[in-house]
């Protein structure tokens, strides 16, 4: 028998998947799957589904799944999570859920330390709707609602959230076209979770060559060009000693 290298979590019977030829939703799928399979936590894990291009994936993995208006999925896991404390909750966002019509949710759920797992799909365009200007679209960048070019916000999500307060948090961001380092942040941010009850969230600089309409060499360019103004790595991964406080003093 053929040894098809996927995941055991993965739902055979939902593929052919959803998504454009070439997105990046499912590289990302892949590696979350090897990480759930890996820790064990396929049955005690649920994920939610941002309106956007990750509603697509409602049936991709065996798993509980729950679906929400856009930019409403963070503080849905996040309520979820309160009645299911020992369970591991994933909100999968894309950029426009994430940063902009959900920023609130997710600036607040970074500022309590809610214990779930945000995994921001940032594709640089509003895919789902017909590829319309994100607040990540690059300088210069054509898209449906900027046609001679977009105004860039290049709005810096990791950054902003790991610098907004000295608690303990994981942060990272990865692209679909690494996809080890992408496994390895999506664990990190997986164990932070479970191991330390906290909050976590990853950046996954991802393909989206139908909005952007480019071929395989263009939509590869693009990426770089994406990774140029949203540089990979992790931003708070280290615990840092509180400050004191001088009012005490
Ligand atoms: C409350 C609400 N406002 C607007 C919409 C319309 N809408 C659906 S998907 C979407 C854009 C999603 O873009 P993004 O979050 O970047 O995700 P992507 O589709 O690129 O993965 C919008 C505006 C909606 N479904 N619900």
């Amino acid at each position: 028998m053929t040894n098809l290298k996927i995941p055991k979590c993965w739902k055979v019977s939902s593929k052919p998947h959803n998504f454009c030829a070439g997105c990046g939703y499912p590289l990302m799928y892949k590696a979350l799957g090897y990480n759930i399979d890996e820790l064990k936590i396929q049955n005690n894990t649920f994920v939610g589904l941002d309106i956007g291009c990750a509603l697509l994936s409602w049936d991709f993995l065996n798993v509980d799944t729950m679906q929400t208006h856009h930019g409403r999925t963070i503080p849905v896991v996040v309520g979820l999570k309160k009645t299911k404390p020992k369970a591991v909750g994933i909100a999968i966002v894309g950029d426009g859920g994430g940063y902009a019509i959900g920023a609130q949710h997710l600036i607040n759920a970074r500022m309590r330390n809610e214990p779930i797992t945000v995994i921001v799909i940032n594709n640089a365009v509003y895919g789902m709707t017909g590829g319309q200007e994100a607040p990540t679209s690059l300088p210069g960048q054509k898209t449906s609602t900027t046609v001679a070019g977009a105004d860039s916000h290049l709005i810096q999500g990791p950054r902003m959230l790991s610098e907004m307060l000295d608690e303990e948090v994981y942060i990272a961001r990865t692209s679909v076209d690494n996809p080890v380092q992408m496994k390895n942040y999506i664990r990190k941010a997986l164990e932070w979770q479970i191991n330390n009850n906290g909050f976590s969230l990853v950046e996954v600089l991802s393909f989206c060559p139908t909005n952007w309409h480019t071929d395989a060499k263009e939509t590869r360019e693009f990426l770089n060009r994406m990774k140029k103004q949203y540089p990979v790595g992790e931003f708070k991964a280290a615990k840092r000693k509180p400050k004191e406080d001088a009012s005490l003093e």
